[in-house]
C-alpha cells in the first residue's frame, strides 16, 4: 500500500530542494548512499548498550555496524574514544554536560548573540536551570577577534568546571591553544563544539580542538558533515575500563560519556543511521572529500567578497570558515526575517539571525545567516557566487515588487536545476 498524501510531500520537498540553492549554512545534500542506510532495515532493531554489552539478541550485524562507525569517526578526529549514539547535537551537549558536571556548577561558554548556540546556556534550555552558564564574548565584532583575557579573568573568577567553544553563527576560528592555556590554569573539561564545522576539521582544512589539548569534541554528523542527522562525540582519555567507570577525573571522560548517553539520557540507539553515519565518515575519508571542504571555504569566501562589492555589511568584515553573518538592518534597513522571506520567494534558503548584541529580536533580527557547504556539495564553483549575491541583492532592492520577485524565482530555477542533487546521482 502507498501513502499517497507523505509520497506527494516528499516529491515536492525533492522538487523544492532541486529547483532553489539551499544556502542555510548548517544544511546539507546527502549521498544516495547515505540516503539507503538511513532507510534500512537496521531501523527495525533494538541494540540498548554498546557493541558486545547489549540488552537484546540478534546484534550480530548491529555490533559491526556501531563499531565501523566508531572506529572511522576515531580516525577521523584522532580521538581515543567516539561514541555514535547521540540523536542530534542538542543531546550530545546535554550528555556531556552530565557526564562531568553536577547541578550548579559554573561553565564557560560563548554568548548566543556573539555566535554561540542555544545548547550552550541559553536560558530557555533545560541546561541553564541545572547549571550556571557564565559568557564570553568577542572582543571586536569587526574582527571577530574573542576576548581571551575576559575569558581568562572570568575562568580565574568563576572556575567553571568545564569551558566550551564552538558556535553556530561566528564566521571565524577559534584560538584553541589558548582557550587550553586558560582551562589548564583552572582544571576545567575542555569541550569544542564542532557541528558546524566537523566536516572541514575531518578534512583538515580547519584545526582540530583535539590536537590542542582540548578534551571532548561535540557534534552533529548532518552539516559540513554531509551525513545523516544525528549526533557525535569524541574524546581523548583512557577507554573501557569499567572499574573506573564513574570516577569524574578528565582521563576517565570517555566512560563517563558513554554512561552518561546510555542508560543515562537514551534508551535505543538508532542504528539505521548509526549505519549512515559509519558511511559518511567513509566518504569523508576519501581525497575527493578533502577537495569539497577546501571548496566551501573558496566559496564561502568569494561569496563574502561578492556580498560586500553590494554593501552587504558582514560580521567580522568577512568570513574564515563556511559560513557568513550579515547585518541587512544597518545594510538596507530590511530586518533578517523580511530577507529571509524574500529570498524565500525565490528559491535561495537561508535564515534571519541575531548579530552580536543585537537591539533587534530574534524573530525580527538585524542580521541574515548563509553559508556554502550545500551548495558546494551541488557543484558550485567561485564563479557562481558573484551570481548568488547579485540575485540576493536584486531581490532586496525589489523586495515588494511579487512579479519581479516572480521572475528572478525562475532564473534561479533555470540555474539550480543544472546541478543535480546527490541523490538524483547513482
Ligand atoms: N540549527 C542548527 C544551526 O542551524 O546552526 C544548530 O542547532
Amino acid at each position: 500500500m502507498i501513502d499517497e498524501e507523505v509520497k506527494k510531500l516528499i516529491n515536492q520537498e525533492t522538487n523544492r530542494q532541486r529547483d532553489g540553492l539551499e544556502l542555510i549554512p548548517s544544511e546539507n545534500y546527502v549521498s544516495r548512499s547515505v540516503l539507503e542506510a538511513m532507510g534500512s532495515v537496521f531501523t527495525n532493531k533494538y541494540s540498548e548498550g554498546y557493541p558486545g554489552k547489549r540488552y537484546y539478541g540478534g546484534q550480530e550485524f548491529t555490533d559491526q555496524v556501531e563499531n565501523l562507525a566508531i572506529e572511522r569517526a576515531k580516525k577521523l578526529f584522532r580521538a581515543d574514544h567516539a561514541n555514535v549514539q547521540p540523536h542530534s547535537g542538542a543531546p550530545a551537549n546535554e550528555a556531556v554536560y552530565s557526564a562531568w558536571l553536577e547541578p550548579g556548577d559554573n561553565v564557560l561558554a560563548m554568548d548566543l548573540s556573539h555566535g554561540g548556540h542555544l545548547t550552550h546556556g541559553s536560558p530557555v534550555t533545560r541546561s541553564a536551570h541545572l547549571y550556571n552558564f557564565i559568557r564570553y564574548k568577542m572582543k571586536d565584532v569587526t574582527t571577530g577577534e574573542i576576548d581571551y583575557e575576559e575569558m581568562m579573568q572570568l575562568a580565574l573568577t568563576h572556575k567553571p568546571k568545564l569551558i566550551l567553544v564552538g558556535f553556530s553563527s561566528y564566521p571565524r576560528e577559534i584560538d584553541y591553544l589558548k582557550v587550553a592555556q586558560i582551562g589548564k590554569q583552572v582544571n576545567a573539561l575542555l569541550v569544542a563544539d564542532i557541528a558546524h564545522i566537523a566536516g572541514l576539521i575531518a578534512a583538515g582544512v580547519l584545526k582540530n580542538p583535539l590536537d590542542f589539548g582540548f578534551h571532548v569534541l561535540t557534534s552533529t554528523t548532518h552539516k559540513t558533515l554531509r551525513g545523516p542527522r544525528g549526533g557525535l562525540i569524541l574524546s581523548k582519555g583512557e577507554v573501557g575500563n569499567s572499574l573506573k567507570a564513574s570516577q569524574k577525573d578528565i582521563v576517565n571522560i570517555p566512560n563517563l560519556i558513554d554512561r552518561a548517553v546510555f542508560p543515562g539520557m537514551q534508551g535505543g540507539p538508532h542504528m539505521h543511521i548509526i549505519a549512515a553515519k559509519a558511511v559518511a565518515f567513509f566518504e569523508a575519508m576519501q581525497p575527493e572529500f578533502v577537495e569539497y571542504a577546501k571548496q566551501i571555504i573558496n566559496n564561502a569566501a568569494t561569496l563574502a567578497q561578492e556580498l560586500t562589492d553590494r554593501k552587504f555589511k558582514l560580521i567580522t568584515g568577512g568570513t574564515s570558515n563556511h559560513l557568513i553573518l550579515s547585518d541587512v538592518y544597518s545594510s538596507f534597513n530590511l530586518s533578517g526575517d523580511i530577507v529571509e522571506s524574500t529570498l524565500d520567494k525565490i528559491g535561495l534558503t537561508l535564515n534571519k539571525n541575531v548579530i552580536p548584541d543585537d537591539a533587534l529580536p530574534p524573530f525580527r533580527p538585524s542580521g541574515i545567516r548563509l553559508g556554502t557547504p550545500a551548495v558546494t556539495t551541488r557543484g558550485l564553483k567561485e564563479k557562481d557566487m558573484g551570481l548568488i549575491a547579485e540575485w540576493m541583492k536584486s531581490a532586496i532592492d525589489n523586495h515588494d515588487n511579487d512579479s519581479y520577485l516572480t521572475s528572478l524565482k525562475e532564473e534561479v530555477k533555470q540555474f539550480s536545476t543544472k546541478f543535480k542533487l546527490p541523490s538524483d546521482l547513482g
